[in-house]
């Protein structure tokens, strides 16, 4: 197998592309997907601050190596969610990738703004663990990013977890969530900061090729509380089909997005106003991040803060 761009041998094959790469030229591959993305839907400009949001796994922080390269001035965020071993081996990724790229590293504690650590919040909600916990990262992603006085967020996912979120979104027919599923969500509110994924056009293992080759040390090892995700299985589907025939996830995410997100975007309206309690953007009159912590509160004995 020969290098599409060079000839040379070539490192890696891209079935859904039809092509082959050598190493160089699988990392220049890469970057002109990212740089495509980030031009396509205006991702963000030069000069404007990218909090590029880090968990230590591979895409996250192959995202954020792209944008050092590129020049882009970015600040890293961890968000520490408390989950045992993991949560402590992560942090140590991000924090050991960050000062080898002599990049900031913002560093919040879920325990601190929830007022307990996400296993103890699925305890206390009786809920899926991911619940409480993906609440929470996206409230303090944008909290985070106000109050750096950052112009967006970026966020690592790939083209597989698209199209797994996708899936999952057809599969209930959660019709609320399709408008929300894009590369690029604008700012509807002046306390909602944008929110984009430039990874979106890259797989999985393209993202773990890329960190394989820039020789980033990331934590491989998944979240423990991923087993027995619906958004696991529904990723192994979509690979049987990738398997079956190449290209399958990108149609499937790329076809909605240019043919049937528009229609659902019309028929959204979504009226966003501040939090009673804590003035972040939420649809009702209290925010769910507040009602979380009000709930973690009350389980351990407290009175509900003041926010
Ligand atoms: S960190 Fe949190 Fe994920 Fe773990 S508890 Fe679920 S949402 S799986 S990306
Ligand atoms: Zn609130």
């Amino acid at each position: 197998m020969k290098c599409r761009k060079c000839g040379a041998a070539a490192a890696l094959e891209l079935r859904r592309h039809n092509a082959a790469f050598c190493a160089p030229d699988f990392l220049d591959f890469f970057r002109n997907q990212v740089r495509e993305a980030i031009r396509r839907h205006k991702m963000f400009a030069r000069g404007e601050r990218v909090l590029v949001a880090v968990s230590g796994g591979k895409d996250s922080l192959a995202l954020w190596d792209v944008l050092l390269d590129e020049g882009y001035d970015t600040t890293g965020l961890y968000l520490d969610l408390g989950i045992f071993d993991y949560s402590v081996e992560s942090k140590a990724k991000c924090e050991a990738f960050a000062a080898r790229r002599g990049a900031t590293l913002l560093v919040s504690r879920v325990a601190d703004e929830v007022g307990a650590p996400v296993p103890v919040i699925k305890q206390v909600t009786r809920r899926p663990p991911c619940s409480g916990c993906g609440l929470s990262k996206r409230y303090l992603m944008n909290r985070v990013a106000l109050d750096h006085g950052m112009d967006v967020v970026a966020t690592g996912h790939n083209l597989d977890d698209e199209a797994a979120t996708l899936f999952g979104s057809v599969m209930h027919w959660q019709t609320e969530a399709l408008p929300r599923q894009s590369p690029a969500l604008p700012s509807t509110h002046p306390k909602l900061v944008r929110r984009v994924k430039p990874l979106y056009r890259l797989s999985e293992r393209e993202a773990a090729a890329y960190a394989f080759l820039r020789r980033i040390d990331y934590i491989v090892e998944e979240c423990p509380f991923a087993h027995g995700a619906t958004s696991i299985a529904h990723k192994e589907i979509l690979n049987r089909m990738e398997e079956a025939s190449p290209g399958a996830k990108h149609n499937f995410l790329f076809g909605f997005l240019e043919k049937a997100r528009p229609v659902f975007e019309r028929a959204a309206g979504v009226v966003l106003q501040e939090c009673a309690r804590c003035g972040q953007v939420t649809t009702g009159t209290v925010c769910a991040f507040c009602k979380l912590a009000d709930q973690v509160k009350r389980a351990a004995g407290g009175a509900a803060p003041e926010r």
